[in-house]
């Protein structure tokens, strides 16, 4: 494999900006600024245009890492940052209101990407609110005809990460993953 783009969304505090921090070679190109609306009560900052990490894979091959806004404010970036990728991680919080709701919400908006590459979902914050269950999200997605790679992960641990985005290139290729 040469250069490859994994993109990362999900809604606000999922832990997007915090991932890509968790398994970059190099340091992350972030656009954090002060939230200025409700999202300041779960976090001081936000993203508002785009993350940017890398892994070095060796031999001069890389995995580039972009980071989506969660706000659908900023839902222009959306668009422009899968352009080019290879696949997306979906990262849901599992303490937020509904996060079924945020489910369907980015399965929807990102479905054309998705339907053409791979998808692998992360919930975060287990460890603050244990329900839902990752089998209700597996339910959840089997209603939308999906069945990607799905896990348990703290955004802040590099091996959860890592496990997201083995899965992702497992589910492309399995030679991709070596
Ligand atoms: N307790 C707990 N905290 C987590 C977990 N995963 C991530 N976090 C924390 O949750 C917060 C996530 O913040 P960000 O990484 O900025 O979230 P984001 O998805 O980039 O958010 P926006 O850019 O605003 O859309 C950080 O403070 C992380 O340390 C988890 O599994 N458990
Ligand atoms: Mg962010």
């Amino acid at each position: 494999m040469s250069n490859h783009k994994i993109i990362f969304t999900g809604p606000v505090g999922a832990g997007k900006t915090t991932a890509i921090s968790s398994i970059s070679d190099i340091a992350v190109i972030r656009t954090d600024e002060q939230a200025s609306d409700m999202t300041k009560k779960r976090k001081p900052k936000t993203t508002v245009a785009m993350d940017y990490g890398m892994m070095k894979l060796g031999g001069g091959e890389a995995i580039h890492l972009y980071g989506t806004p969660g706000q659908e404010r900023f839902n222009f970036m959306w668009d422009i940052l899968t352009h080019g990728g290879i696949g997306l991680i979906l990262l849901l919080d599992n303490s937020r209101a509904d996060p079924f709701k945020d489910l369907h919400f980015f399965v929807d908006t990102f479905r054309p990407f998705i339907d053409k590459n791979k998808m692998s979902v992360g919930v975060t914050q287990s460890d603050v609110k244990a329900q839902p269950e990752l089998s209700e999200y597996h339910v959840e997605l089997k209603k939308m005809g999906l069945n990607p790679p799905l896990f348990e992960v703290d955004a802040r641990r590099r091996e959860d990460v890592l496990k997201l985005v083995e899965a992702l290139l497992y589910s492309l290729d399995p030679w991709l993953g070596e």
